[in-house]
């Protein structure tokens, strides 16, 4: 999609730290973290967000954490992390790409608010 930030990002035509690539998700690390360590998972397919998860694409899901979790022990997040998607405007959502926050290094509270 031409105007998608995270579709130029996985295409590399904005950089981003990259922790992890392969042909089907991208994950690097937030521009505005908010804790010790905050990244992303994105699938470089353009799926606007968790309201547009069907049959055909949902595999991309599990996919992604699977990701998570050897980029979880890779990083050595034993202590825990967490898994955060922001849908739509009352979910906090600004880029319209489904992604998928993986926050950790610190104790975080419940609920968000
Ligand atoms: O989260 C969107 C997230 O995307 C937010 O935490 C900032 C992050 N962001 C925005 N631009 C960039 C770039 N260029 N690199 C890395 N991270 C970025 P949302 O759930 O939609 O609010």
């Amino acid at each position: 999609m031409m105007d998608c930030l995270f579709c130029k990002i996985a295409a590399g035509e904005i950089p981003s730290k990259k922790i992890y690539e392969d042909d089907k998700v991208l994950a690097f690390y937030d521009i505005d973290p908010k804790a010790p360590v905050h990244f992303l998972v994105i699938p470089k397919q353009h799926i606007p967000s968790a309201d547009y998860i069907t049959a055909e694409n949902s595999a991309i899901v599990g996919h992604v954490f699977e990701v998570i979790a050897k980029i979880a022990a890779e990083l050595k997040l034993e202590k825990g992390y967490r898994v955060v998607n922001n849908c739509g405007e009352h979910g906090g959502q600004t880029v319209e790409h489904l992604h998928f926050h993986i926050l950790a290094g610190r104790s975080l509270a419940w609920p968000p608010g």
